[in-house]
């Protein structure tokens, strides 16, 4: 790695580790360097709060002029939530700024870039880019489709099975597994189950990693409303509850669950629920990235309306058989091979007994 690389690769870190708590904002990290030290660094830790760049120019005061400055994601050029952080930089004298990410937004879009280059600063851009952008693919996606970015999880067994013919599913893979899993909940703004899920498994859909996490948005595909108000989505309530219902519901049931404060019923004119009007709600609502975590005919509804962006899957080594037995994507599923949703692998990774496996849509 030469110098940049290095500074940019520790900016990419501290990014890194806010990842799911920035949400709709992207992760971005900010260092000043001038003679080869570090004279200020920052990350945006909030939507609302100060930009990466600002808490990085503060801590530097004086010594920004004539420095350098590293950061993960273009400086923005826009008057937001915060003042532009382009007008920052020049402000504070910077003398060059080494960039990792291009945004998308199209309020800033090469604009903070332009802006700097014309008052004489000399800019660099693409360092360390491939991996910044990896930080931030839900935000890039929901800029640019204004829905969230769909990641599909799974657990099963070498032979593909989720459950046993009994309905056993539980414990199908290991610890590790069950952690990093819960890590994705932390990072993601809503997680989406469908309301089989809710009555067979009520699950809390909660974040349980070591030390405390973010608890996602709970989305509940239930047309008929039977989700019970007895199920812990409903009795616990540390994180919101929204429902998505179809337009015959009756007025006693929406109104029994909506006295919970936590809970919202979104009612939709399609039955089935379509799962584009769902995604396009989400994103009106700011959810920038979505955890499905099932079931089977939930899952099927997603992959067939090709929404589905990204696929975590976490196989055991155990085979269950049983043709009853449960798979990840039921419903209906395609007729023609040639209609099959195209993935490619982009990483295999062994987690204590078991592998995970994630896929991206292809294109
Ligand atoms: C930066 N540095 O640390 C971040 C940026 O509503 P605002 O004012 O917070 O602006 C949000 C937009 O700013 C966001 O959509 C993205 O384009 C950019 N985020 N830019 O220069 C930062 N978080
Ligand atoms: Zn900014």
């Amino acid at each position: 790695m030469n110098r940049e690389e290095r500074y940019m690769a520790l900016a990419i870190q501290m990014a890194k580790e806010t990842v799911g708590q920035t949400s709709p904002n992207p992760a971005v990290a900010a260092i000043v360097v001038r003679d080869n030290q570090i004279v200020g660094m920052g990350v945006h830790l909030k939507a609302g709060e100060p930009h990466a760049e600002v808490h990085a120019l503060s801590m530097a005061g004086e010594k920004a002029k004539g420095a350098e400055i590293y950061v993960t994601l273009e400086p923005c050029s826009h008057y937001g939530k915060t003042p532009p952080c382009s007008k920052a930089v020049i402000d504070a004298g910077i003398k060059r700024v080494i960039i990792a990410s291009h945004d998308p937004n199209p309020k800033v879009a090469g604009k903070g870039v332009e802006w700097m280059k014309s008052e004489g600063l000399e800019v660099q851009e693409g360092v360390l880019k491939q991996e910044a952008d990896a930080l931030n693919e839900t935000f890039f996606h929901y800029i640019e489709k204004k829905e969230p970015y769909v990641r599909l999880k799974t657990a099963m067994s070498l032979d593909g099975k989720i459950a046993t013919a009994s309905g056993e599913s539980q414990w199908i893979t290991g610890e590790a597994a069950r952690l990093d899993g819960h890590a994705y909940r932390h990072q993601s703004d809503a997680i989406l189950v469908g309301i089989n899920t809710v009555l067979e498994d009520n699950p809390s859909l909660t974040t349980r990693i070591v030390g405390g996490g973010n608890h996602p948005v709970r989305v509940v595909l239930d047309t008929h409303l039977k989700t019970p108000p007895s199920s812990k989505l409903i009795q616990q309530q540390e994180a919101p509850t929204w429902i998505f219902v179809g337009s015959e519901v009756e007025e006693h049931k929406k109104e029994a669950l909506s006295a919970y404060p936590h809970v919202s019923i979104i009612e939709q004119p399609d039955s089935p629920l379509d799962v584009q009007e769902v995604l396009a709600y989400l994103g009106q609502q700011n959810i920038t990235s979505l955890l499905v975590e099932g079931g089977g005919t939930v899952a099927d509804a997603f992959v067939r309306a090709g929404k589905v962006d990204e696929v975590i899957t976490y196989m055991a080594p155990k085979l269950i058989g049983g043709k009853e037995a449960l798979t990840p994507v039921s419903g209906e599923g395609i007729r023609k091979l040639s209609e099959a949703a195209q993935f490619e692998f982009i990483s295999t990774e062994q987690m204590g007994e078991d592998i995970k496996i994630v896929s991206r849509k292809k294109g």
